[in-house]
């Protein structure tokens, strides 16, 4: 599967109360293009999409929180996972694309095969689900969606996507427009 048909096969579980903060480059391209429209595309500050989540998910209890990031955007903003295993907001939810490359800058290798994502979260006291290469069909990534984002608690989903280095058109808006159109839905 590709990041960008994860993220489409999103769309049928966003609501009006679906606050979305996307990573910076390929990521945020494919939440502009293939889910509702405003939400938090990151332009830049890669690493922080988490840490933009957390504090969304704390300022907005009754909305639904989902951060989408890429893997070289959450290797790079790992300690934001130690705050968010501290605080654990139940709305808050993490998909985590990993196609094991910086996809938008020409795709060169992270480390993130070296990476044991599950060990990791269980660290950090953070439920997750995925990983080790389990989502593989539509099917699981579905169910993967529903207990993703039916969950009680902060919760991660890891999952294995292909290269993916197709560009996309960009988002049109500057990050102010960005943060005005998302502060006026919200
Ligand atoms: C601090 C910083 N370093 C590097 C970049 C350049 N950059 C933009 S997107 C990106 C790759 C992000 O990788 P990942 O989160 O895995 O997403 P993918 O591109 O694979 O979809 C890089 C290196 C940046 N914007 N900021
Ligand atoms: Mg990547």
């Amino acid at each position: 599967m590709r990041g960008k048909e994860v993220i489409a096969s999103l769309k049928e579980f966003i609501s009006d109360d679906t606050l979305i903060v996307s990573s910076n480059g390929n990521v945020s391209r494919q939440a502009y293009n293939f889910l509702p429209q405003p939400q938090v595309y990151l332009r830049g500050s890669m690493g922080l999409p988490m840490s933009i989540g957390l504090g969304l998910a704390l300022a907005q209890p009754e909305k639904q929180v989902l951060v989408i990031t890429g893997d070289g955007n959450f290797l790079m903003g790992l300690s934001s996972m130690t705050t968010i295993g501290n605080y654990k907001p139940p709305n808050l939810k993490i998909i985590i694309l990993d196609n094991a490359i910086y996809a938008t800058t020409g795709g060169q290798e992270t480390v993130s095969s070296t990476v044991d994502y599950l060990k990791l979260l269980e660290g950090f006291g953070i439920q997750h689900y995925g990983s080790l290469n389990s989502i593989k069909s539509p099917s699981k990534l579905l169910e993967a969606f529903e207990i993703l984002l039916t969950s009680k608690q902060t919760t991660v989903l890891h999952i294995n996507v292909e290269e993916d280095i197709e560009n996309l058109e960009n988002i049109p808006w500057q990050p102010k427009e960005i943060k005005n159109k998302f502060m006026e839905k919200i």
